[in-house]
């Protein structure tokens, strides 16, 4: 139960902090805009989390431009492009030689701790484990956050509301006639992290019989490894071995050895397309998971993350120097640029997985997706509209 209740007053309440959240504060904090985030979960929590690993060139650029990146000149790994698999072939698509552009694999986690070390030696104001979180009156002048830390209730009174709350937050709930556009994909993607050096040069996806299955990095001694599952599959029933084995299996080529190591994180993850028709309700905007998620096969949900951040922290930027326009314009331009993600997430997905056995296009679809590989690999034009997309389109 809270004890007191006080009051507090800042320019934009932030809740979530997660990359989104985190990034917002430190954008605007980079142009004299206050900010508070409110986060229901630990610090540890959201330290340990691992999910993505690649950033486009753009976010490595924004991250640079924001002074956040120390971290990923010195660890964060340049790829020049990806290999895809099919057919027992590996072939590869070279982002660099197509069309000048690489990627960089850096994870997330690390951009998070990179996030709250840079907050921490500012002197931000983060609140961890609040609890009750709760938003009010957003469609008025005096938008609201109330929340409990510690035994006590506050209340948080300011100009701007961004849900930064992920996909499962609150935020999104407040917006009245909100449209959920989505779509769940018959199969997940069990995810693993072991302690031994890459067996690649550059990220392998592999379309294989028995599904997809992918091989990613974090450094050069730690391998992050995924497996196209079934959608209720349960991680007690995959025991490191069988893991390793279906592994070799879908990534093997001739002449080529995967490396096995010590697993020292295992998870599954399912596989989920969403937009909200709505990412802004009256002084409360929606950036991130908040508002739309993308199944991870094109490694677009942190991109475009950074990407609503950087197009919101201007607009409110401008609202404070008397312009509007990019504020009222962030909707509908977050929006248009996230529906052309969602088709090249949808695209990569459905080009490398297996639809489930009990389909009766399977046979059909399978076929047909192993011609539209050998077309795209074939293609300069189609390497180079693929290469264009994955390492991401100008904001
Ligand atoms: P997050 O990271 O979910 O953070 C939301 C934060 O809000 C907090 N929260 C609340 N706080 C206060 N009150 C409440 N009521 C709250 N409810 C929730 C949460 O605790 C959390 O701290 O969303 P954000 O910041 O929008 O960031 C989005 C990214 O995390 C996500 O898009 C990516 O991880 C997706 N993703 C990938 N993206 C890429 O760009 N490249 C990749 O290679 C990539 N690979 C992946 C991925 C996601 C994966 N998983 C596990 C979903 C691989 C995987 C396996
Ligand atoms: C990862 O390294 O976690 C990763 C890389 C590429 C993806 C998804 C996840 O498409």
């Amino acid at each position: 139960m809270s004890t007191t209740t006080r009051s507090h007053r800042t320019q934009v309440a932030i809740i979530g902090a997660g990359p989104a959240g985190l990034l917002l504060a430190w954008s605007l904090r980079a142009v004299g805009i206050e900010s508070v985030v409110v986060e229901n979960r630990s610090l540890d929590y959201v330290l340990g989390r691992i999910r993505a690993g690649i950033l486009e060139q753009g976010s490595v650029e924004t991250l640079t431009r924001l002074g956040l990146g120390d971290g990923i000149a010195e660890h964060g790994l340049t790829h020049n492009g990806i290999y895809l698999q099919f057919d027992g072939q590996r072939h590869k698509v070279d982002f660099n030689a197509l069309i000048g552009r690489t990627v960089t694999v850096y994870g997330q986690q690390e951009v998070v701790k990179d996030l709250v070390a840079a907050h921490r030696a500012a002197g931000s104001e983060i609140v961890f484990e609040a609890s009750r979180v709760s938003l009010h009156e957003v469609a008025g002048d005096a938008p609201r956050v109330r929340y409990v830390s510690g035994g006590v209730e506050t209340e948080l009174v300011a100009d701007f509301v961004v849900g930064a709350d992920g996909f499962h937050g609150v935020s999104r709930t407040v917006i009245p006639d909100l449209t959920s556009y989505e779509r769940d994909y018959p199969y997940a993607w069990l995810g693993i992290l072991a302690d031994v050096a890459p067996s690649t040069d550059e990220l392998i996806y592999a379309l294989h019989e028995r599904g997809f299955a992918m091989h990613s990095m974090r450094s050069p001694s730690v391998s992050r490894l995924y497996l196209q599952v079934p959608h209720d599959e349960r991680i007690e029933d995959w025991p490191d071995a069988r893991i390793w084995g279906e592994l070799h299996t879908r990534l093997g080529v001739p002449g080529w050895e995967l490396v096995e190591g010590p697993v020292t994180d295992k998870s599954i993850t399912p596989m989920r397309s969403f937009v909200a028709s709505r990412l802004r309700h009256g002084r409360l905007f929606l950036v991130g998971d908040a508002g739309h998620i993308v199944p991870p096969t094109g490694a677009k949900g942190l991109n475009a993350a950074i990407a609503d951040v950087t197009m919101l922290a201007r607009g409110l930027a401008d609202h404070y120097l008397g312009d509007d326009r990019r504020l009222d314009g962030y909707e509908a331009t977050a929006l248009a640029r996230q529906w052309k993600l969602q088709q090249f997430s949808q695209w990569m997905t459905e080009l490398l997985h297996r639809a489930p056995a009990g389909d009766p296009a399977a046979e059909f679809q399978y076929r047909s997706q192993l011609g539209r590989l050998a077309y795209v690999t074939g293609s300069t034009h189609a390497m180079e509209s693929l290469a264009e997309q994955y390492s991401g389109l100008p904001l």
